[in-house]
């Protein structure tokens, strides 16, 4: 037996497109899961999307015996840039398996926790900028958390300064890495026929994608040059071996990879940080909790390693952020199989892309109650998060596509909300700020500004 999947009636050919606000995707997935329930599906331009709501069926989705990663989309497009470098490979390409080997344990918490002290030099950076502006200065809160972000990964990575907070203007890299995201989520919306149109963009878009890959190829026959002490990630992809065939990354891989380590982990993570602040001011005994936590753990401290793993309560603040703003917040698979039935009675085929819709998932009332949609990070402490069903909290993708950058941002994330709330005490610009969302690959809030008071006694 078979039942129709319900969905929103479409137009010939064009489908669904229109149900869809380019400017705010997820927010439109969202409002049509409300009226359609935990599986619909969209007709884009032709083709079949199925869009899945709830932790049940996620929970069926994330078995890898069945289904896995497809590149579809903006994604696909992302490929034109870092090609099958591990974020934006199809599942089972060689060289995705190669650079998942040698990289797992380069990303693995051994070697994270000896990045953190350049994590810190970033994040003492951000600590001086503010602490210098003094309480009147507005901080653009996406904007310095991006350039943190950035910085951090540019340094962890491959030993590479952006600067960004010693200048008004980004890095190049940064403005080209911004371009080619926002290009390759508007070339899906364009079709073929139209590219004529589009010369200028397609002009530099391209251009935008060699300069990246020249720069980057650059670091990397230098440091092959001049190997230095530093075991990050760059020197990771240079020497590491496949330890199943030896293999070695290519020069292309590896700069695929360093590419891809750019642009997975600094808007995911800013994302993060900045819809943390914004629950955290709109939440004043949750913010008390989490100061009061760093106060007692590290108190006027210069903060170290060993205390990341004392912060239980923030813990469940970068949690509960994430479970209510998966700043990742899809990811499609498909059947392994040219035919499959979900919910037992849901057909679906290979090709057609099943959408994890992760801010509705994450909000699944069946699992997290009624007061799904509050930030509560009490339900994230480890006593009730390790008590919550299988697949019912993914930010970070599912089994072996799962992020690889996990450690990284969550040890990058826990000092820098732990570092911040040491030093200032923090208020919304406007006390009224209602939540508005950005999206482009990723989400984060649009307009948020706050101001920072160096706390009592610290300089
Ligand atoms: Mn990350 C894959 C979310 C930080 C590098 N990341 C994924 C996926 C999600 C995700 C979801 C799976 C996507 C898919 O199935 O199509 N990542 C995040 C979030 C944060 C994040 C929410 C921060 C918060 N990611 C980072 C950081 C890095 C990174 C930091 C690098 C330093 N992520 C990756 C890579 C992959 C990935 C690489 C692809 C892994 C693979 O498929 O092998």
């Amino acid at each position: 037996m078979s039942t129709p999947i319900p969905g929103p009636a479409g137009w010939p050919f064009l489908g669904n497109v229109n149900d869809i606000d380019p400017e705010v995707p997820i927010k439109s997935l969202m409002d049509i899961a409300d009226k359609y329930g935990s599986i619909y599906s969209l007709s884009i331009l032709g083709k079949r999307r199925v869009i899945v709501s709830s932790v049940e069926l996620m929970n069926e989705i994330c078995d890898e015996k069945r289904f896995g990663k497809v590149v579809t989309a903006a994604l696909g497009e992302v490929r034109n840039l870092t090609g099958d470098g591990l974020f934006t490979a199809h599942n089972g390409e060689h060289n995705w398996e190669v650079a998942h080997r040698v990289l797992v344990p380069a990303f693995g918490p051994l070697n994270i926790r000896s990045m953190f002290d350049d994590m810190k030099d970033i994040a003492s950076q951000l600590v001086m900028k503010w602490a210098r502006h003094g309480n009147d200065y507005k901080i653009h809160v996406t904007d310095d958390f991006t350039r943190l972000t950035l910085d951090t990964l540019a340094l962890c990575s491959m030993d590479y300064r952006f600067n960004s907070f010693y200048a008004e203007q980004m890095h190049p890299f940064v403005d080209a890495m911004v371009n080619v995201l926002s290009e390759s989520g508007a070339r899906i919306r364009r079709p073929g026929f139209l590219a004529a149109l589009y010369r200028k963009e397609e002009y530099q878009y391209w251009k935008d994608i060699k300069y990246m890959r020249e720069l980057s190829l650059e670091l990397v026959q230098n440091r092959k040059k001049h190997p230095g002490q530093r075991k990050d990630l760059l020197h990771a992809m240079i020497h590491g071996k496949d330890p199943r065939n030896g293999d070695s990354l290519s020069d292309d891989s590896i700069i695929d990879n360093l590419v891809t380590s750019l642009i997975a982990g600094h808007e995911t993570t800013s994302g993060l940080l900045s819809f943390l602040f914004y629950y955290l001011l709109k939440n004043p005994s949750a913010y008390k909790k989490a100061q009061e936590e760093v106060d007692q753990v590290i108190g006027d401290a210069s903060i170290k390693v060993e205390h990341l793993s004392k912060l239980p309560y923030i813990n469940a603040v970068l949690r509960e952020t994430l479970r209510l703003q998966p700043t990742a917040p899809a990811f499609s698979i498909q059947p392994n199989n040219e035919v499959d039935t979900i919910g037992g009675e849901y057909t679906v085929f290979k090709g057609e892309p099943i959408i994890a819709l992760l801010p509705k998932i994450h909000r699944d009332p069946a699992v997290y109650g009624e007061d799904a949609n509050e930030f509560k990070p009490e339900r994230m402490l480890d006593e009730n998060f390790n008590k919550l069903p299988p697949n019912a909290w993914k930010p970070f993708g599912n089994g072996s596509r799962a992020c690889i950058g996990r450690p990284f941002a969550w040890q990058e994330a826990q000092l820098v909300v732990a570092m911040l709330l040491q030093y200032f005490d923090f208020t919304l610009d406007d006390a009224k700020y209602d939540l508005q969302i950005k999206s482009t690959l990723t989400i984060k809030p649009n307009h948020l500004y706050m101001h920072a008071q160096l706390r009592h006694g610290r300089t």
